[in-house]
């Protein structure tokens, strides 16, 4: 089966495609960036570097394709999302385009990569909450901007089901982080920056580095492996409505920073921005449905995730005189 990967040089993507091809699959892979920006890149593969929001585009990358799973859009962390709202709902042209070119060319199964930020907001005003169940997306009030997006993609993949019998599959991801992704520039997630915050005062001796918010807010985080073997299990699985992949493990941002700050061995003082892009105060994944459905969740602690990817950063801080800019590039 020839397999298509949107998104193609981004953080999850760069990891899904390594698994694929490992799996023996033939990959095409597609990403607006630059080939030379590619988070992880294979000679071995047909890479295309195109705007995807161009209905043309995708029914080039589509031809002869079987199977697509679409990573790709606009987005980063709370710091990226607040402030790019539109940037972030043009990625609607993107799943549109898709969709449409996977008519055309007959594709048999397609993924749409959805997220978190589809929650009811109201849902998400306290610390430590219980888990989001996939029907607490309604009654609708996502994120501004990027999450009302998602909510919209999500259904136009259920009525290409419903109306064209296009087989799709919706997976809503909760903050994923890990080795290979973006850890500066403004699009980076709390894992990320904090890890890179904390290594640069290990080794600039600082004292303090800035925290957004009080520290206090909660959310789960999913670590990068669990992220691509739960992605592929529910492309595989039979279900067709959308699926939480994310970790349970709840953390305060104050709880995380203590963990980082073990595996760096450095003690740190907080100095808390409180009118920096914050989000919900409280976000968890409740994972009834994928352990009803697949009979997996997600399981990688925390712990062990961060140690990961503080180690990759703390290793990419220290390389000298290389070019690094691949990670800050804007999309
Ligand atoms: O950016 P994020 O990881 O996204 O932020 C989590 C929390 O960490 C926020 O309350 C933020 O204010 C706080 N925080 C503290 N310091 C920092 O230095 C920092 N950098 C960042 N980035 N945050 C800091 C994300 C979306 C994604 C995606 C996931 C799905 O929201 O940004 O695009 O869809 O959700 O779960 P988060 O978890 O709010």
């Amino acid at each position: 089966m020839k397999y298509l990967v949107c998104g193609a040089g981004g953080f999850i993507g760069g990891h899904l495609i390594r698994e694929l091809m490992d799996d023996g699959h033939e990959v095409v892979c597609a990403d607006i960036k630059p080939l030379e920006m590619w988070f992880q890149f294979f000679d071995k593969n047909k890479n295309f570097s195109l705007d995807l929001k161009e209905y043309d585009n995708c029914l080039k990358v589509t031809e002869g394709v079987d199977y697509i799973y679409n990573l790709a859009c606009n987005m980063g962390g709370m710091g990226y999302i607040e402030n790019n709202k539109a940037e972030c709902m043009l990625s609607v042209l993107i799943n549109t385009n898709l969709l449409r070119a996977c008519l055309t060319n007959k594709v048999k199964k397609y993924l749409y990569s959805s997220s978190a930020c589809v929650y009811n907001g109201q849902k998400q005003k306290k610390v430590f909450i219980e888990g989001l169940k996939e029907e607490d997306a309604y009654p609708a009030e996502p994120e501004d901007g990027y999450g009302w997006e998602k909510l919209f993609s999500e259904r136009m993949c259920r009525h290409f089901y419903e109306d064209f019998g296009l087989d799709t599959r919706v997976v809503r991801y909760h903050n994923v982080y890990g080795p290979l992704g973006t850890f500066d520039g403004g699009r980076e997630k709390a894992p990320a920056a904090l890890c890179r915050k904390i290594a640069t005062a290990k080794m600039e001796n600082e004292k303090s580095i800035e925290v957004w918010g009080d520290g206090e807010q909660t959310r789960t985080f999913m670590y990068i492996n669990d992220c691509v073997e739960g992605t592929k299990k529910i492309f595989n699985s039979d279900f067709k409505d959308p699926l939480n992949l994310g970790s349970d493990e709840q953390v305060s941002i104050n709880q995380m920073i203590e963990i980082i700050e073990k595996i760096a061995d450095f003690k740190i003082e907080k100095n808390y921005l409180l009118d920096k892009p914050k989000g919900v105060r409280g976000r968890s994944s409740d994972n009834s449905k994928i352990t009803k459905e697949l009979g997996w969740s997600p399981s990688i602690k925390l712990s062990k995730g961060l140690e990961e990817t503080y180690k990759w950063i703390w290793s990419e801080l220290n390389k000298k005189g290389e070019n690094t800019n691949k990670f800050t590039a804007s999309y």
